[in-house]
Formats: structure tokens, C-alpha cells, sequence
């Protein structure tokens, strides 16, 4: 008897360069994907039913096509709450078996989730034979996650996993999903790695979590920002007309919406320095942005920061912040590609004698998101060697667009032959 087609569709994780909170309010960010996959692979049940089944957690769920029960509270809600958001857009899925499979550290800020429901949304938008824009896949993800799962999540994390190229920053105006892809090797980047240590303390994003309870506080201010000044979001927003309405606003809205402006000014800065190929101007970027989010918005936690300081300390290094939601998580280092070795031994054995903590480091190239890997499930091509090159490229410019946009650089030259579904972060041997 043969065994039943099985067809997988990756969806890489991603790590946030820099612009963490700006993607729910109109800001700007700077993440790039990583080769950490999950992989959501396809096949034809035996019944009329969808089946959902993992490898990293026991239980299945099984349900009828015509079934609207709420979230179970399980890894399968990403993945049905995607298949939801493909109903509701009226795009019919034939029965399945999806089955998650997925390298994406959980709870470390890498995007397990996201990773999750853009795999799925690919392997269902090809097994309905429907094609989206890039921009609607991402938002149909995110949707998936705020409504579905319950977690009050911006876009960021969806758009850089479906949409980002292999070599390739992605500098993403959360407004309009206008986005440039930025090239990670100009200059003196070129020698430089970006090297992404976990400080094992889990972090979440979901309803109730300190996650959500800034997103309030930064909503706060919001909303008072644009009743005086008629701003459309935060990304709009300047220190001064937030100093002048400062008495009116709690401290913590205050502080997490001076963060939120100042994180907006320092993305077009880094944004700036990597078009230059200036790695100390990158670094020095990353290096103010940790200060910021220690201390205006309060996301960082004893160990991340001890991690960070360690650092800073170590030749090579240019920068280093906390990366992702906060919490816990990871910290990103740019580090010169020669001193990564002394680096990550040094990181590892401080960390571990501080905190008696082993920290996972993983060495990480920008990889491609969901759509080059499955340009069949996206209306929009993937950019030709003849398009603009992105180093030439100002920096984005804060203008009303549509959703949904074509690349507007090449992908890297390396990228053409190389199996990047099988492409892993190179896990430090020291
Ligand atoms: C998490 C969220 F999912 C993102 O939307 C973003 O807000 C990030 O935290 C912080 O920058 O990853």
C-alpha cells in the first residue's frame, strides 16, 4: 500500500534587529528572518474532517468543517485560528491532516508562533488553491493570532516571516506595510555576524501578560496624542508634543510612549547605518535601544541584562540588545565575524557562572521568509536581478500606501541553489 502525499510548507523565525512596540502603533522595525523553520506538512485524512497533529506537544485536534468552537488553549489554536481567518475571507479548505513540526525556540522571542501560522497559512492557501497578497498573508496571521489565540500581538513578526529575502534585513512601516529590503553585507557588515544569545527565561505575549499590559499603557498615550494633535498613531508622534502633554498622562504611559518615539527615530538610524555598512553606527543604535527598553519601557529583565553588559565588554562587539516582546527572551549582538568564537565563549561561561544558566547561542544569516519559499500561495512576484538596489535606496518614507507591496531589491546572489528549507542556525560549538 503506499503511504499518502505529503507535501511541507517552512516558514522560518525571526529575529528583531531593532523597533520593538512601534508595530501597533504606526512605527517603523527592523527585524530579519532566521533559519529556525517550523514545518507544516499536508496531507490528505480519510474522513471529511481537518486533523491537526505536532511533534513538540502530544495532544491532536480534530474537527468538522463546519465547526466554530472557540480557542482550546493549545498549540493547534494558531493553525485552526488561521484556518478561521481563511473562512471568514471566504476561501473554502478542503479536508486535511496538518501536522506541525518546527525548530523555533519556544518562548525565546525568536516568533515560534508567527512561524507557525505562516506555515500554515501557506499549506492551506495551497491546498484551497488561493493566492493573497504578501501583506494580506501576513495581516490574515496576525488576525489569526490577536483574534483567534487572544494574544494582542502587532504585525511585525507574520510580515518579516512571510515576506523577507535571504541576505536581507527588512525595514517595515507597520502603517501601510510599505517595506524596503536592506541588504546585511554592505560595507564593514560584511564582516560581521549577528549572533543571537537566549537567556533561557521565557517570555509570552498573550492576553494578561506584561506584554499586553504595555500595549495599554502605549495606547494611552495614543490616544491622547492624537485628540490634541490630531497625529494618526504614535509613529507620527514627537518628544515635544508628548513633553507637553506629559501631566496628563500616568508615568508609565509617559515613558512607554517616549520609548515607542525615540525607537521609531533610532530604526531610521539603523536603517541609515546599514545602507552605509557602518557597524559601529549600527551597533551603537542597537546599544541605546536596549537602554530604552530597560528603562522607558521597562521590558528587560536582570539576566538579558547581564547578558547585555557582558557584551558590550567584549572585543568585537559592536552592539547588543534585547530582542523580541521582553521579558526574557534572546539578546541580538553584531559581532566581527573574527571575534565571534572568543565572544560566545566569553558570553557563555560569564552567564553560566553568574546565573548557573547554559545560554543557547545560534549564529544567524538573514534567511527567506514563507513566500520565496512558496511563491505559488503570494498574487506577487518575487523581484528580478534588474530591480532598484536597495543600497542605494533612502530610507523609508512615512507615506500612506497600500497594503501588499513588491520587493524593491534583489535577493541575494547566493540565495540562487541553495536548499534553504534544510539551511539551520549554525549552533556555536564553544
Ligand atoms: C512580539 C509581538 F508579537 C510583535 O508584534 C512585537 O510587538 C514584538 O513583540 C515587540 O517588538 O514579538
Amino acid at each position: 500500500m503506499s503511504s499518502p502525499r505529503v507535501i511541507d510548507f517552512t516558514a522560518p523565525g525571526r529575529v528583531n534587529l531593532i523597533g520593538e512596540h512601534t508595530d501597533y502603533s504606526g512605527g517603523l522595525v527592523l527585524p530579519m528572518a532566521i533559519p529556525f523553520h517550523t514545518t507544516a506538512s499536508l496531507s490528505e485524512p480519510a474522513d471529511d474532517h481537518y486533523h491537526f497533529t505536532c511533534g513538540m506537544f502530544p495532544t491532536k485536534r480534530t474537527i468538522a468543517r463546519d465547526d466554530r468552537s472557540t480557542r482550546v488553549g493549545d498549540w493547534s489554536d494558531y493553525s485552526v485560528g488561521v484556518l478561521r481567518e481563511l473562512q471568514v475571507l471566504g476561501i473554502e479548505v478542503p479536508p486535511f491532516h496538518l501536522h506541525i513540526e518546527g525548530n523555533v525556540p519556544l518562548g525565546a522571542g525568536l516568533s515560534s508562533s508567527a512561524s507557525v501560522e505562516v506555515a500554515t497559512a501557506a499549506a492551506l492557501l495551497h491546498h484551497a488553491g488561493a493566492k493573497l497578497p504578501v501583506g494580506e498573508i501576513a495581516l490574515l496571521a496576525q488576525r489569526a493570532e490577536n483574534r483567534y489565540v487572544g494574544s494582542p500581538c502587532g504585525i511585525m513578526d507574520q510580515f518579516v516571516i512571510t515576506a523577507a529575502r535571504a541576505g536581507h534585513a527588512l525595514l517595515l512601516n507597520t502603517r501601510d506595510l510599505e517595506y524596503k529590503l536592506l541588504p546585511m553585507n554592505t560595507g564593514a557588515l560584511a564582516a560581521c555576524s549577528i549572533v543571537v544569545v537566549n537567556s533561557g527565561v521565557k517570555h509570552t505575549v498573550t492576553a494578561g501578560s506584561a506584554y499586553a499590559e504595555r500595549r495599554k499603557e502605549v495606547e494611552e498615550g495614543q490616544t491622547l496624542l492624537r485628540e490634541r494633535f490630531g497625529v494618526r498613531d504614535l509613529g507620527d508622534a514627537e518628544m515635544e508634543q508628548l513633553d507637553s502633554v506629559r501631566a496628563e498622562l500616568s508615568p508609565e504611559s509617559y515613558k512607554r510612549c517616549s520609548h515607542i518615539i525615540t525607537e521609531n527615530a533610532r530604526v531610521k538610524r539603523a536603517a541609515a547605518a546599514m545602507l552605509a555598512g557602518d557597524a559601529a553606527a549600527l551597533g551603537q543604535v542597537l546599544q541605546e535601544g536596549h537602554v530604552s527598553y530597560r528603562d522607558l519601557f521597562e521590558a528587560s529583565c536582570e539576566e538579558v541584562d547581564f547578558l547585555v553588559e557582558v557584551a558590550g565588554q567584549q572585543p568585537g562587539c559592536f552592539g547588543a540588545r534585547l530582542t523580541g516582546g521582553g521579558f526574557g527572551g534572546c539578546v541580538v549582538n553584531l559581532v566581527a565575524k573574527d571575534a565571534v568564537e572568543d565572544f560566545v565563549a566569553a558570553v557563555k561561561a560569564a552567564y553560566k557562572q553568574h546565573w548557573q544558566i547554559d545560554a543557547e547561542v545560534y549564529l544567524c544569516e538573514a534567511s527567506d521568509g514563507a513566500v520565496a519559499e512558496h511563491p505559488e500561495i503570494a498574487t506577487e512576484e518575487a523581484p528580478d536581478e534588474r530591480d532598484l538596489h536597495a543600497a542605494t535606496a533612502p530610507p523609508l518614507e512615512r507615506s500612506a500606501r497600500r497594503v501588499g507591496h513588491r520587493f524593491t531589491a534583489p535577493h541575494a546572489a547566493s540565495v540562487a541553489g541553495t536548499d534553504r528549507r534544510h539551511d539551520r542556525p549554525h549552533r556555536a560549538a564553544v
